[in-house]
């Protein structure tokens, strides 16, 4: 399981706070605790609401503060075009996340030359387009379907696209959790790698953290291959170790063995 590292994320108050404070031991920080917990790629969104300028100063700001922790995996994280671009030519690693692109036309249109600048990158593809997210799994599918045919055309590997079917919350319609199941199921049958942010299934509900665990272990049964949490959180780390070993992902049971001896959770 691909672990991307969700904490840096302008959203949440404490990041915000250190962004706009320019905290960067706070970041760095925040940074070393996800790696330490076993992410691969730290997600870094620096959208704090204040335009595109200062998102675009703010990537700039956070894979500095990135760099002086290690040369890690970035997962670029923003809904704008012009912010990916500015942020992903800071960036040192061959190996990278852009996260992302979805059906929007304008969208493809914009961000399909930056990703012909990097073809090694990792494509993170949301099955939305100009409608928002389809409700029906067939049409999140045909999405995916109509981005992989594109990102295939410009040269991309299925092996570095990773689709998300877009976890939405289970307390707005008791059959979200299902139709990302049934999405997961017929991407995986197309050879082609996934990935989501778990813990919107638990949007609006007491006891989040067991919803996110149950909703893990149903996501490895079905083969996601990435995902994008907050890996300082011991639950999060049980849940996918347990899951990988129940589906066959853990051969003689060694990594559950190597985590209980280390008490990684
Ligand atoms: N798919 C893809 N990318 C994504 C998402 C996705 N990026 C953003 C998001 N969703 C995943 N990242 C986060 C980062 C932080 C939090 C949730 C998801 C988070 N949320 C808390 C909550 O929901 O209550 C608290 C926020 C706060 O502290 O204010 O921390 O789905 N491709």
């Amino acid at each position: 399981m691909i672990i991307i590292g969700e904490r840096i994320n302008g959203t949440r108050g404490n990041i915000k706070e250190a962004i706009e404070k320019k905290n960067k031991e706070f970041i760095k920080k925040e940074i070393k605790k996800q790696i330490e917990c076993g992410a691969h790629y730290i997600d870094l969104n620096a959208g704090i609401g204040k335009g595109k300028e200062r998102e675009k100063e703010d990537i700039k700001w956070l894979i500095e503060c990135l760099y002086e922790v290690g040369e890690i995996p970035v997962c670029i994280d923003s809904s704008d075009p012009d912010v990916i671009e500015f942020g992903l030519s800071f960036i040192k690693t061959s190996d990278k996340m852009i996260n992302s692109i979805n059906g929007e036309s304008k969208k493809i249109e914009r961000l399909l030359p930056i990703i012909k600048k990097y073809p090694e990158s990792k494509i993170i593809c949301l099955t939305m387009d100009e409608k928002g997210i389809p409700s029906d799994y067939k049409k999140r599918l045909q999405i995916a379907e109509k981005l992989i045919e594109i990102l295939n055309g410009i040269g991309v590997k299925n092996e570095n696209i990773f689709v998300d079917p877009l976890v939405e919350p289970i307390s707005v319609n008791y059959e979200n959790g299902i139709i990302f199941l049934k999405v997961l199921k017929e991407i995986k049958k197309l050879n082609i790698k996934t990935t989501c942010g778990l813990s919107n299934i638990s949007f609006g509900l007491p006891n989040r953290k067991i919803i996110n665990k149950y909703f893990l272990s149903f996501c490895i049964y079905e083969g996601l291959d990435s995902v994008i949490v907050d890996p300082t959180i011991s639950d999060i780390r049980e849940a996918i170790c347990i899951s990988e070993m129940l589906t066959g992902k853990d051969e003689f049971c060694m990594n559950y063995i190597k985590n209980v001896r280390n008490r990684n959770f």
